[in-house]
């Protein structure tokens, strides 16, 4: 067996016994050392209304076309990085516009394929402690901020270096041109992205946290995981792993990565709704093209959402609309997710709940909410009408090792994306030139 001593400089891969108590005293301090305990907001900038944090908690970053997001940061004990008040202004609106009250992981949770072990990461095994240090090289031409992490492994040393904020080259934003020989202008775009990350150790593995934001409006959020698989969950006898090393003898044990993200909307800093599109497709005799008809149905209670191939939702803000007169909404699209139906609370892609302040994890919820309340999403979802709808997004990877996961581990990234629907009139990186191109111009 290739194990290495899980001792010396490595820390032992999981500490269920020590830590799975200390997060639950955090859970009520975190907020108090949140920014709102810090300094007095310095004097905004117009015309962005005064943050409700200090410059030590936040960012603001302009991007193409002018586009500007700000968002303040605070860290938990058990979430880690959470964003707060993020908000979108591209260039002709006037104020910023609001989009995410709150965002932040919810819970990584890990069940190995032979019914073994099976963790809460967030909850249950000291994520948010493990916060690495970064080095200014993993941040380049950004800016890493202390973070001080409750709960630290060494309290003497409770504020480590461990939150980039930075940009990244994001390929074409858009690319318009003409066939040749046409003689007309090619319009193209290349962005660049507002990238926050954190990178933060649990046992054998390092999770990469990244929340990308573009300047069109898009957000991308997504986990990677590196590092190194456990060589403590080698087992070559119950044919439910894959060979690593030379033969047929080390098996690493295949095991799942569901990651759960809590998105608390705020767009227009009012209440929202949730609406559910459906397309259904038609067979139409000889040959012809079939059709398709989309619905829309307004989600006005709690739902635990499945996912297919023309079904999609999104977010809309009940006070603000577009210069066209559209509600401005934001759509939930995920990224590949290999659902693992093996927990009730993995067994949909997407919840929406009513807001309950205790309701904070997907799995193994560590606040008391009632002494009749479940401890994970699903169980959230009992008939509530939607007023102040929380968004919890599934995004599930089944980790079948390879021979290449040695070593490091290339990171493996899961996610999805949240995209503007309707919150401009148009491409809000539009070109002057084309600005007359709204609806039927032609
Ligand atoms: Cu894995």
């Amino acid at each position: 067996m290739p194990e290495r001593s899980p001792a010396g400089t490595r820390r032992p891969r999981r500490r269920v016994a020590t830590l799975a108590a200390i997060p639950l005293l955090l859970t009520a301090t975190a907020l108090l050392t949140g920014p709102s305990a810090q300094a007095a907001p310095e004097a905004p900038a117009a015309p962005a209304p005064a943050p409700r944090c200090s410059a030590a908690y936040r960012i603001t970053q302009t991007l193409d076309g002018g586009t500007v997001w700000r968002m303040c940061w605070h860290y938990e004990g058990n979430a880690g990085l959470v964003l707060d008040d993020v908000s979108y202004q591209p260039k002709g609106e006037r104020a910023p516009i609001k989009v995410l009250t709150t965002a932040k992981l919810a819970q990584i949770h890990v069940p190995y394929d032979d019914g073994g072990n099976e963790y809460d990461d967030l909850t249950g095994q000291g994520f948010a402690q493990g916060l690495m240090k970064l080095d200014p090289a993993e941040c380049p031409g950004g800016t890493i901020k202390t973070v001080r992490v409750p709960g630290a492994y060494d309290p003497a040393h409770p504020d480590v270096s461990g939150l980039c904020a930075t940009t990244r080259a994001r390929g074409h934003a858009y690319r318009m041109g003409p066939y040749p020989g046409e003689n007309a202008k090619t319009y193209q775009l290349q962005g660049k992205d507002l990238l926050v990350y954190t990178v933060n150790k649990v046992g054998w593995y390092e999770y990469i946290s990244e929340w990308r934001f573009s300047g069109d409006g898009t957000m991308t959020l997504q986990v990677g995981a590196t590092g190194t698989v456990s060589p403590g969950d080698f087992d070559a006898g119950d044919g439910r792993g894959a060979p690593l090393g030379k033969g047929a003898k080390d098996y690493a044990t295949s095991h799942s990565h569901n990651v759960f993200w809590r998105l608390n909307f705020g767009l227009d800093g009012a209440a929202n709704k949730v609406e559910q599109f459906d397309s259904a497709t038609t067979i139409r005799s000889g040959g012809r093209t079939p059709t398709i008809r989309t619905t829309r149905t307004p989600v006005t209670k709690e739902l635990a959402g499945d996912s297919g191939a023309l079904r999609w939702w999104r977010v809309v803000s009940t006070t603000g609309k577009n210069q066209d007169g559209h509600p401005r909404s934001y759509e939930i699209v995920p990224g590949h997710t290999s659902k693992y139906t093996g927990r009730s609370y993995t067994r949909h892609d997407v919840y929406f709940t009513e807001y309950n302040k205790c309701e904070q994890f997907a799995s193994n919820n560590l606040a008391n909410c009632g002494a009749h309340a479940g401890k994970s999403v699903d169980t959230w979802v009992n008939g509530q009408p939607l007023k102040h709808p929380i968004a919890w997004v599934n995004i599930g990877f089944h980790h079948i090792a390879r021979d290449e996961d040695q070593e490091p581990m290339p990171v493996h990234w899961q996610g999805f994306q949240l995209v503007p629907r309707d919150v401009t009139a148009m491409n809000p990186l539009t070109p002057p030139a084309l600005s007359g191109h709204n609806g039927h111009y032609g």
